[in-house]
């Protein structure tokens, strides 16, 4: 079938080659912020930084907000600068709400590498990781052609505007939708990370197109309550999901046979590459200014095999 995987990591520099530190020349303190604490997406980060901080022998400390929401990240980020750490890992929650608090923070030494989303202008930063997230969206469509040769009506259930990441998947998925005649987008909808609301969402578009074929859930909070409400109006035989992510709720969704498909990310991959990418530029060692990793489709059948699910702990 076409639902291949990704390839590995590739760099977005002219030097296809992504350089390990072997060591650290000192315990540099390094800050990571998630985007939101809780998501097992950040989790499976946090333990890929942990264990590449323990390897090259610095410290890190994790800290996230309790919402996906800039208003709540930001004041994390003013306290973390406070304490002058060497380094800061961040996923920023917004691209201009956090474009000048990090220009600010880089301008006064921290080195700041930016972990899956970015900003507006990241020329601040020494280096930017993350998945492909156009590619990503796109692929997710595929999977919905794949599973609803027919075509039809399909969906967007995405988080808030102005997130790099998902604003990305969703770019991929509308303009690959575009481009197969026999399938039309009802739109995108915005839950603000949270399921219940995605639920509603998805069952009010239900209720106003009764013949929707495909719900694509542009992350992990997105696509488990997009999930919620097909399983909920009965329609799991006609109304195909694809998510972004690969969570434990959405793992037992996909098992379940209520989600088809998940486009699975590499937080883990994502950490370590960006963990090295710190102590290498706090080193004067090679830096690869932009790091993209792959993705993994996971259906029913190689979900086990895979070992892409992510971690709920370390
Ligand atoms: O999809 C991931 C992440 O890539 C995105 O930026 C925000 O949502 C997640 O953390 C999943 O909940």
């Amino acid at each position: 079938s076409g639902m291949a995987t990704s390839g590995s990591a590739s760099s977005g520099s002219s030097s296809p080659s992504i350089v390990a530190p072997t060591k650290a020349s000192k315990n540099y303190k390094i800050a990571f912020i998630q985007g939101v604490q809780g998501d097992e997406f950040y989790i499976t980060m946090q333990c890929g930084i942990e264990a590449e901080a323990k390897r090259l022998g610095v410290t890190v400390t994790t800290q996230g907000p309790k919402q996906f929401d800039p208003t709540l990240q930001r004041p994390i980020l003013d306290s973390v600068v406070q304490t002058k750490p060497d380094a800061i890992l961040i996923a920023p929650t917004d691209v201009q709400a956090l474009q000048q608090p990090l220009a600010d923070a880089a301008k006064s030494g921290i080195k700041i590498v930016l972990v899956d989303t970015t900003t507006q202008d990241p020329s601040f930063a020494v280096s930017q990781v993350s998945s492909d997230n156009v590619g990503g969206g796109a692929a997710a469509f595929k999977a919905i052609q794949e599973l609803s040769p027919n075509g039809g009506k399909v969906m967007v259930e995405s988080v808030n505007p102005g997130i790099s990441t998902t604003d990305q998947r969703n770019e991929g998925f509308q303009n690959a939708v575009k481009a197969d005649s026999k399938f039309t987008s009802v739109g995108v909808q915005y839950s603000k990370d949270d399921p219940a609301t995605a639920t509603q969402q998805v069952a009010a578009q239900l209720q106003k197109d009764p013949d929707l074929v495909g719900v694509f859930g542009a992350n992990l909070f997105a696509a488990e309550g997009a999930a919620t409400a097909v399983r909920q109006s009965g329609k799991t035989n006609q109304v195909k999901i694809v998510g972004f992510d690969a969570g434990p709720g959405q793992v037992k969704d996909l098992k379940g046979g209520i989600v088809q498909a998940l486009v699975a990310q590499q937080p883990g991959q994502i950490g370590t590459y960006g963990l090295d990418q710190a102590v290498a530029a706090l080193d004067g060692g090679q830096v690869t200014p932009k790091i993209q990793t792959g993705f993994t489709i996971l259906t029913k059948d190689n979900v086990d095999s895979s070992g892409a699910a992510y971690k709920a702990s370390c």
